[in-house]
């Protein structure tokens, strides 16, 4: 059986888990943290990062757009959460990448501001950060059609939007609401309604 390796509060390993319980694959959760269990997770991925994917021939796969790509081809085309081809292909690997970027300024953010020294900090990469969240929520509110990012979804763009925004929402002060932003919102609301998110839940382990 194939085995997740990382934490569900990771938007990563979150999204990697929805997905592989919405194709119906089965999966064991090996839920190693990157800062308790460092030299573990390394010789997973030399990058020392969640998710990690170790599949049936043991190789770990590492990336979460990667593994995402690989559980594609399994599920195959029909089931697919990413369009095969053309438009629809490109505008959710678009909106799923701005989302997954979200959760990396977040990330970048919160390493700067509680894992760094208070006199170490940099006022202006905080600011940065949070600009960047903030036009990326922008962006993604416009694009939005309404109850899902595209008129076909739920597609890997909501499951990305989801686990990223209530990631967001849960670890960062300034965003602790959307609403500024309520099409997101919703959608959030909406892909944590879905048996995969709730089977998946937010969760330190
Ligand atoms: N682009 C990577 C991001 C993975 C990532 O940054 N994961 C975080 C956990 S939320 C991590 O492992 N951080 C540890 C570190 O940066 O040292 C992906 O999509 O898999």
């Amino acid at each position: 059986m194939m085995i997740l390796v990382g934490q569900l509060v990771s938007p990563f390993v979150r999204r990697v888990a929805a997905t592989m319980s919405h194709y119906g694959l089965p999966f064991d959760r090996h839920a190693l943290s990157v800062f308790d269990d460092r030299d573990e997770v390394a010789r997973l991925n030399p990058l020392a990062k969640v998710p990690a994917l170790i599949i049936d021939d043991g190789e770990a796969l590492v990336e979460s757009a990667a593994i995402i790509d690989y559980l594609d081809q399994l599920a195959g085309p029909a089931k697919s959460l990413t369009p095969v081809d053309g438009v629809a292909r490109w505008k959710v690997l678009r909106h799923a990448a701005i989302a997954m970027g979200i959760s990396e300024r977040a990330v970048q953010l919160r390493i700067e501001m509680f894992h760094r020294p208070e006199y170490l900090q940099s006022a202006e990469f905080i600011d940065g950060y949070k600009t960047s969240i903030r036009n990326s929520l922008d962006v993604l509110e416009r694009d939005a059609v309404g109850i899902w990012m595209s008129a076909s979804g739920p597609t890997q763009a909501d499951f990305s939007v989801t686990a990223a925004l209530t990631h967001l929402t849960n670890r960062v002060d300034d965003f602790s609401d959307l609403q500024a932003w309520p099409k997101l919102s919703a959608i959030r609301e909406q892909g944590e309604n879905l048996d995969v998110f709730r089977n998946n839940p937010f969760i330190e382990g």
